[in-house]
Order: structure tokens, then C-alpha cells, then sequence
């Protein structure tokens, strides 16, 4: 009877650590956040408001150069609440009746090196009491969005260059543009900078974690 094959890897066949970029930031900023609308006279018990939740690039630029794929992980009162959505745009429209907390992880391209990065935002149907919009509207949604970056320090060096020398596309339109916050004034750049390391430190902590794994 023939010997089962055995897989044999060379000791120097295994796969080298990526070249990175020492003293080198790469800022990619992004938002995230939800659009709802109430459905009004279609509104029945369990399905109250449309919403999308979604990443997108301030500008409206096209984020598939570095992110690969996004997955949504909504409340255990919905169907296959683990949604994976592999193009831009990256959202996910669903209804519902109630308001919870939404985590979406970016997973990056191949060559980043980088492991996935898991953000939360809250899923908002309802204004505050007191606002100044204290009617619900088919034709005005609640929207809420965050804005932050993505900073990856000392990043692959293959990733980075690539990186910098794309010209991103316009993102895909999408029905939700008209109904977001335009971010290019003085005040919400000064808010974006104050806001701008949550991120970076999640980015920089799973690398430390995974360099120390490959140390192993
Ligand atoms: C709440 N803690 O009680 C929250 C949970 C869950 C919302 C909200 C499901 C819709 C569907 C849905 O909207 N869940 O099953 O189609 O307010």
C-alpha cells in the first residue's frame, strides 16, 4: 500500500515578514453611521423605519483600494445577522423597529498586513426629544454619522506605494449622498483632528499583537 504523502515545508521556504515603512503614517479618513427613514403609513408593527448602515470616504472617493470587504453584524433579532458586503458601497439596508448597536469590520487588502478593525455605531431611529425636528418624516431621515482615520504607522512598504499612487475613483452614487453631511469646514476639520487617534490606536495595538504572534 502506498505511504500517505506527507507535506513537508522547508524551513527556509516560510513566508517572509513584509518590508514596512519606518517613521511613515498612511491617513485614510472614513465615516460611518446610519440613515434612517420612517416608513410611515407602511410602517406595521415590526417594521417601523428603512435604514442603511454604511462606510464611506468624506470626499466620495472610491475606499476599494484598501478596504477589501465589510461585514455588519446587526442585532440576533434579525435573519443572518452577520452581513458581508465584498463591494463598494459599503452599506446594508434593512428595516426594522428598533434601535441598537451595529459593529462593522473593515477588513483591509492582502498586501496591508494589517488585521481587520472592528468599529460600533449606533443605529439611531428616532431624534432626541427636544430637537428641533420633533416630527417623524417619510422624506427626512435621522442620520447620524461619525467621522474618523484609519492610520496605519510604519505600513507595508508594497501597500503604501500602491497606495499613494492611486487616483481613487469616484465612489458608486447612491441614493443615500443627498442626505449626508458635507465635511469641509473649519470647525469640523479642528473636531476630525481632535478625533482622529481611536482608530489609529486599534490599528497600532492589533500590529503589535500580530507581530507578537509571528515572533512565536
Ligand atoms: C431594543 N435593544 O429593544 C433593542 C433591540 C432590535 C431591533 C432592537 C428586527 C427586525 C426584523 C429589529 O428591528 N430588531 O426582525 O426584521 O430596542
Amino acid at each position: 500500500m502506498a505511504e500517505a504523502p506527507v507535506e513537508v515545508v522547508p524551513a527556509g521556504e516560510q513566508v517572509a515578514p513584509k518590508k514596512r515603512l519606518e517613521n511613515t503614517e498612511l491617513v485614510v479618513p472614513i465615516c460611518y453611521g446610519t440613515v434612517a427613514f420612517w416608513l410611515g403609513k407602511k410602517a406595521d408593527e415590526y417594521h417601523s423605519h428603512r435604514w442603511t448602515v454604511y462606510v464611506r470616504s468624506p470626499s466620495g472617493e472610491e475606499l476599494n483600494h484598501i478596504i477589501s470587504k465589510v461585514v455588519f453584524k446587526l442585532h440576533d433579532s434579525f435573519m443572518n445577522p452577520i452581513r458581508v458586503v465584498e463591494a463598494a458601497p459599503y452599506e446594508l439596508t434593512e428595516t426594522g423597529w428598533g434601535e441598537f448597536e451595529i459593529s462593522i469590520t473593515m477588513h483591509f487588502t492582502e498586501d496591508s498586513g494589517e488585521k481587520p478593525i472592528e468599529i460600533f455605531h449606533p443605529l439611531k431611529l428616532y431624534e432626541d426629544a427636544g430637537s428641533s425636528i420633533d416630527r417623524q418624516s417619510t422624506k427626512k431621515p435621522v442620520v447620524t454619522e461619525d467621522y474618523d482615520e484609519l492610520v496605519f504607522s510604519e505600513p507595508v512598504q508594497e501597500f503604501y506605494e500602491r497606495v499613494v499612487n492611486v487616483k481613487p475613483a469616484p465612489a458608486p452614487s447612491s441614493e443615500l449622498t443627498q442626505h449626508l453631511p458635507v465635511h469641509n469646514d473649519a470647525e469640523e476639520l479642528a473636531k476630525i483632528k481632535a478625533a482622529r487617534r481611536s482608530l489609529a490606536e486599534q490599528i497600532a495595538e492589533s500590529r503589535l499583537q500580530l507581530e507578537l504572534g509571528e515572533a512565536t
